[in-house]
């Protein structure tokens, strides 16, 4: 009997406890709630007395002749500048007046990232590598939007993000070792070129197919949310990926769960080889974020300081308000779409030229700086040697280094290994002894458990 009553109590204790742990997670939850300040738009309550439509969700009246919403009735969304094009604040009170540091901090990442850009491009046109995808012209909506987020703040990438991982700090060593698939690789040699990831900077692995990385955001905000940390997601994605089926399950989920999620979409006018008039009929992506419910922007890419206040003022609220914001930022893809394209069968290079010559976001840049006194012909002379003997450098470190021991491409899925992957394995090594002179073992790692 007084065992059968301690356990009651232990269990009474327990009960309590889960009572508690609930009552608390129900109130953060409804702690989030509250923070929600602007109810972006509301359906209507049930009420039968009322001679209108009692649909459930609608919230709309009757009307009593035909007619069709015309598709433009969201069309022509304008597109926020802080800087025009020869770099000069068009509205000073727009002006993020940002720090002589900050702002040549962004310039030395902006043009880095094109520095390692043109080496790896060169490398894999030389067969040193198998495939690279620049982020030319497209460097402004990178290092804008990385300033402008928390480094805790937890970023989806496309694949074109390169600039972001750079401007959180990932070394240039470790660009390379990707790329090269080398021994120092984080992701052990076992994805395509560009695929980077860093767990310790908060940047999720990128993944080859389109589009997946916008419900993986959605999930991962909600996520967030319920931690109650203050932390938000960017989930970063072409207009190409947008027309995907996942684009769409992404932005509902994130609107109907209001999650802290900022839809960061690079539209920078080509999906490989399909341009935008093409890709879609509305007007452009931002015209989208009314039908999720979702507070949206169009912004000028190619202006550092209008991507920067936009992801910053969105990031504040996301977080503030727990809901998404969709930022739609206008860019031009000026390379190739990879290694594995030639753009010249299906655009002009005048066209090309345009952007790269006239309106391109390292230029634009560079003139403010030059305006206040900040950078000199002399300085970017020095910069732009400086920066190419680093990149240099970590390119023939990248190079000599051994390549992954071939071991690991069994590890890491299953805690022991399958009778399967046990079978493929001793077939590998098997075809590698029987064709030992193409395959140098001396050039790979000994796998060490
Ligand atoms: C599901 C899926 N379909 C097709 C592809 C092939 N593919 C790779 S990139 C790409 C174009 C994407 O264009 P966009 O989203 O505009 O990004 P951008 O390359 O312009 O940065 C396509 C069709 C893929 N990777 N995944
Ligand atoms: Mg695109």
């Amino acid at each position: 009997m007084a065992a059968v009553s301690s356990m009651r109590k232990m269990y009474g204790l327990c009960f309590h406890a889960v009572r508690q742990t609930a009552g608390r997670k129900a109130s953060r939850l409804l702690q989030h709630r509250t923070f929600r300040v602007t109810a972006v738009h509301q359906q209507q309550p049930f009420d039968s007395s009322l001679e209108k439509p009692q649909f459930p969700g609608a919230s709309a009246e009757f009307v009593d002749h035909l007619e069709f919403i015309q598709p433009n009735v969201i069309s022509g969304i304008p597109i926020y500048r802080v800087m025009d094009r020869q770099g000069k604040i068009v509205n000073p009170s727009e002006d993020p007046q940002l720090s002589k540091e900050t702002v040549l901090n962004f310039y030395q990442k902006m043009t880095l990232l094109n520095t390692m850009d043109r080496i790896l491009y060169e490398s894999q046109r030389q067969g040193r590598i198998s495939f690279y995808m620049t982020n030319y012209g497209e460097e402004g909506t990178h290092v804008g939007s990385a300033a402008a987020l928390d480094p805790n703040d937890l970023v989806f990438g496309q694949y074109r993000e390169a600039g972001v991982l750079m401007y959180r700090g990932f070394p240039l060593d470790l660009f390379m070792a990707q790329c090269y698939a080398n021994a120092d690789d984080l992701g052990k040699g076992r994805q395509m070129p560009v695929h980077y990831g860093s767990r310790d900077l908060n940047f999720v692995t990128i993944s080859s197919p389109l589009a997946t990385q916008l419900p993986q955001a959605a999930g991962a905000a909600y996520a967030l949310k319920r931690e109650n940390e203050n932390r938000a997601v960017i989930c970063y994605f072409g207009e190409g990926a947008a027309s995907e089926g996942d684009a769409h399950a992404g932005l509902n989920f994130s609107a109907t769960l209001e999650c802290p999620l900022i839809f960061f979409c690079r539209n920078n006018g080509y999906a490989i080889s399909t341009p935008t008039n093409e890709q879609y009929r509305g007007d452009g992506i931002a015209a989208r974020g009314p039908g999720y419910g979702m507070l949206s922007i169009r912004v000028d890419g190619n202006d550092v300081f209008a991507v920067y206040n936009a992801t910053k003022e969105a990031r504040r609220r996301a977080v503030a308000e727990n809901q998404p914001f969709l930022i739609e930022a206008m860019t031009y893809r000026i390379g190739h779409h990879s290694t594995s394209d030639d753009s010249s069968a299906y655009r002009s290079v005048d066209e090309v030229n345009y952007w790269d010559k006239q309106d391109h976001p390292i230029s634009r840049l560079r003139h403010y700086m030059t305006a206040r006194g900040w950078w000199s012909e002399d300085d970017e002379r020095s910069w732009r040697k400086q920066s190419r003997k680093t990149v240099m450098e970590a390119f023939e470190r990248a190079e000599k280094r051994l390549k992954p021991n071939p071991e690991l491409l069994f590890t890491d899925v299953y805690q022991e290994m399958t009778p399967n992957l046990e079978k493929q394995r001793e077939s590998l090594w098997r075809h590698v002894q029987q064709y030992k002179e193409h395959y140098p073992l001396d050039l790979y790692d000994k796998y060490q458990h």
